[in-house]
């Protein structure tokens, strides 16, 4: 029975906003097989990867993906057949050769990152193994025991994800129960409350893509005020059982040409050295353990800054800013801007070298936090991928809606698995 692989096939399916993305089959010649979909965001970076989209704005306004699929059922397909699936670094170094440039952008993002997956999931199969078992002995990763993520779950959507309905972009629960399934029944029963009291003042319990609520607040803080409250409510503890994250996504709000930020809700137009002293004011106020993009993806000097100002007490998490990207971290490590980098398969376009920037990250005592895409499928590859590398945290939305969920309800799988 040989794990070398037979076929591969990629098609278009639609994710959880409704867009096409890709959906990736791999089968060995032994008949096993494995699949994985692709994520795919809305606040993107300009530095990620190529996500490649048709543009036939005949077609789903242009975003089909039947480009990136016929490249995995062609070219791609044709390279890695008769290849030990088990081999993963090689397949996606045949893969990122095959593309030849730096953003993956000839092939695209998306068709790499689809194989890149698929391939992990129908080796962890062939090997019998789960996929959090298998990637830790694929990629001989130095840890010896398993520990699970503390999820941040981001209840209050606004920014991009939630038609811009409040400036900053998520408004997160951390919760440290021991258990994960406490965690999870913790932030769940937080959300709730947040939803009775949101309907009490008369705001909108709708849903933003990310499953958070998505209330027209009267200014970006009351978020946390509210969130505040419905921890009280629901009889936890803030600052001691239950913290709070937020990815602000400034570079969405950012104007280069004035260097200012414009937070259109609280109508105020913000320099960068008064967004961290805005920062640290928050962090007086409010027990806020982890602060993902509090600047510009560009803004090297503010992010040295910040993390001069703010790097003691909280986790400055790049996401737009460091892409998963080995060479963005490194250069960060060095000038010591951040602490802690968000991994997104998708925006560096294959598992090994998502792998890779968490390793450089971890050795330099740099947190990780494995992340989700806006757009999401029912993929779980990152819940395992979390306990695969000792994640610091995972940050997979709310605790609602399924696409979200689904990874919560994976890892609350592996620790019982593991338990
Ligand atoms: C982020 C992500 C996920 P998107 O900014 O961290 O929450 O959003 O996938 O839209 O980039
Ligand atoms: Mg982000």
């Amino acid at each position: 029975m040989s794990n070398k692989i037979a076929s591969i096939h990629a098609h278009e399916i639609l994710d959880s906003r409704g867009n096409p993305t890709l959906n990736v089959t791999v089968l060995l010649q032994s008949g096993v097989s494995g699949s994985a979909s692709v994520p795919s965001g809305a606040s993107t970076g300009t530095h990620e990867a190529l996500e490649l989209r048709d543009g036939d704005m005949k077609r789903y306004h242009g975003k089909g993906v039947q480009k990136a699929v016929r490249h995995v059922n062609t070219k791609i397909q044709k390279a890695l057949v008769g290849m030990l699936v088990t081999r993963q670094r090689e397949i996606d170094e045949i893969m990122i050769r095959l593309d030849g440039t730096v953003n993956k952008s000839k092939l695209g993002a998306n068709a790499i990152l689809g194989v890149s997956l698929a391939c992990a999931h129908a080796a962890a199969r062939a090997k019998k193994m789960p996929l959090f078992k298998y990637l830790r002995f694929a990629y001989d990763l130095p840890f010896d025991r398993f520990e699970l993520p503390v999820p941040t779950m981001n209840v209050l959507n606004g920014g991009a994800h939630a038609g811009w309905i409040l400036d900053f972009q998520e408004f997160m629960i951390v919760p440290k129960q021991r258990a994960f399934k406490e965690r999870v029944r913790c932030g769940a029963e937080i959300f709730h409350e947040l939803g009775t009291l949101l309907k009490a003042k008369g705001y909108s319990t709708l849903k933003g893509d990310e499953g958070g609520y998505a209330a027209a607040l009267s200014s970006n803080e009351e978020a946390f005020k509210l969130i505040m409250q419905a921890i009280k409510k629901a009889g936890y503890k803030a600052g001691k059982e239950v913290f709070l994250a937020m990815d602000p996504a400034v570079s969405e709000v950012y104007e280069k040409k004035t260097k200012t930020y414009k937070l259109r809700v609280d109508k105020k137009s913000l320099t960068s050295t008064q967004m961290i002293a805005m920062w640290e004011r928050w962090l007086k106020k409010y027990p806020i353990i982890s602060l993902e993009d509090g600047l510009d993806q560009d803004d090297w000097e503010g992010w040295v800054e910040l993390n001069k100002r703010l790097g003691k007490q909280v986790t400055l998490v790049g996401d737009d800013f460091l892409v998963t990207n080995t060479e963005r971290l490194a250069k960060a490590i060095e000038l010591k801007a951040g602490n802690a980098i968000l991994i997104k398969v998708n925006q560096i376009g294959s598992l090994s070298e998502a792998i890779d920037a968490i390793m450089l990250a971890k050795q330099y005592g740099w947190k990780v936090s494995v992340s989700h895409r806006s757009g999401e499928t029912s993929d779980t590859t990152i819940a395992d991928l979390a306990v695969a590398v000792n994640a610091d945290f995972i940050k997979t939305g709310s605790l609602s809606r399924s696409e979200r969920l689904a990874k919560y309800n994976r890892l609350m799988e592996i620790e019982e698995e593991l338990s």
